[in-house]
């Protein structure tokens, strides 16, 4: 099994989100958080255990600069607009793992859309992202993602929604990777459902939509009592004034779990 100590931190891991601006647009940011640098000063000063970012980011802001010894980078190897909705999400891949190296990523990682019509072209693709990766013994996060016609109905009840996350995570740890990032699926029991059925392979949490402060670390300390192994949270964090207290809130709250 590929060692998680390149991107945890006592076996947790609090990983800073950064691909919106792809997923997103730049409506997402502000002056501050618009600059990639604030984002690596913001993981390095909180205790992050890795920063998320695509290709043309790691290239710009990470590669060659001070941030490369200090804060590990999960490359994202594939990556969308939200601009397309009117067919099931397909997101392709858009750097190799031989790329992610040499731009310095500590590790890797991939979206599948779980009940896409294109989830088995992801699959597939992941299959060879994660034979790349493990071959320089590098470890491999997946986003499980539930989106798409044929499970948009069951998503939206509890017991479907329940069902469907374990069965993403068992996917996830049946195709080799080493971390899952899902959504929360709705209720803690659903969640440590969904710890269990990833075995071995560790869940993580998505942050999500900015909420209220103290409903983002209530939050937070919640997953962590279902056996979640921690977070990765972009806009809960970098879109607050406060953006470093709740990082380092934040931190406290996985690494002491
Ligand atoms: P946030 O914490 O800002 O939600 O980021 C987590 C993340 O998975 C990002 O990596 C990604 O850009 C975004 O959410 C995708 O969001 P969605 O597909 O839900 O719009």
């Amino acid at each position: 099994m590929v060692s998680l100590e390149k991107i945890a931190i006592n076996e947790k891991i609090l990983l800073l989100a950064y691909d919106q601006g792809l997923e997103h647009g730049p409506t997402d940011f502000n002056e501050h958080n618009a600059d990639p640098n604030f984002i690596l000063e913001l993981a390095v000063k909180s205790g992050c255990s890795g920063v998320v970012f695509q290709k043309g980011i790691a290239d710009k802001y990470y590669k060659g600069s001070i941030y490369q010894d200090t804060m590990p980078l999960v490359l994202k190897l594939n990556g969308k607009t939200n601009l397309v909705k009117d067919q099931d999400p397909y997101s392709p891949l858009l750097c190799t793992v031989d790329e992610a190296v040499s731009l310095g990523a500590k590790a890797v990682g991939y979206t599948i859309y779980v009940g896409s019509e294109f989830e088995s072209k992801m699959t597939a693709e992941f299959s060879e992202v994660v034979r790349d990766a493990h071959a320089k013994s590098m470890p491999v996060v997946v986003w499980m993602y539930i989106r798409g016609k044929a499970v948009e109905g069951t998503l939206h009840q509890a017991h479907g929604r329940e069902k469907l996350s374990s069965y993403a995570a068992r996917m996830g740890l049946e195709l080799g990777a080493d971390v899952i990032k899902m959504y929360y699926p709705g209720d803690l029991e659903s969640l440590s459902k969904v710890v269990d059925a990833a075995g071995k392979t560790k869940v993580i949490v998505s942050g999500g939509e900015k909420m209220e402060e103290s409903a983002f670390l209530e939050f937070a300390r919640l997953v962590m009592t279902a056996g979640a192994a921690g977070m990765a949270v972009g806009r809960n964090v970098w879109q607050r004034e406060n953006a470093l207290e709740v990082a380092k809130k934040l931190k406290q709250i996985i690494y002491a779990s």
